[in-house]
């Protein structure tokens, strides 16, 4: 893990598995998590804490101890919301950012050593 605040949008686009994210996609699925947040809104338990796993090998760009928050980002411009009457899977991609909105990093299940666990998505 390394610090360096407040870490930047990526430049380029960012492929999780075979899915990309442009910069603008980050962003709004971040508002989006902080929107929920702010709303006290956690359609399916999202966003939640993100713990800073060793075994998961993802550099956090961000400040301190955290606390961060993942939030599902979705391909095709789809914003994330799920209720008890319109359950959407989270698929297998989320941004992770402060409670403030600060950008930490996009990562992914595709490809992770475990069902659970999550690897950097390239370009992040
Ligand atoms: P998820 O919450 O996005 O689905 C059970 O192990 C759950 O832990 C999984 O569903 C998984 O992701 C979540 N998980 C895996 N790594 C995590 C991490 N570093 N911080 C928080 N939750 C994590």
């Amino acid at each position: 893990m390394a610090a360096s605040l407040p870490r930047s949008l990526p430049s380029g686009t960012v492929t999780c598995g075979s899915n990309k994210y442009t910069a603008s996609a980050i962003t709004a699925a971040i508002n989006a998590g902080v929107d929920d947040m702010n709303s006290d809104y956690y359609p399916d338990n999202y966003p939640h804490q993100y713990y800073d796993e060793a075994s998961e090998d993802i550099t956090l760009y961000c400040s301190g101890s955290g606390p961060w928050y993942e939030f599902p980002i979705m391909p095709n411009g789809k914003i994330y919301d799920s209720t008890s009457s319109n359950y959407v899977s989270p698929g297998t991609d989320r941004v992770i950012f402060t409670a403030s909105g600060t950008y930490c990093a996009v990562v992914t299940h595709t490809g992770a050593a475990s069902y659970d666990g999550f690897v950097a998505c390239k370009g992040d």
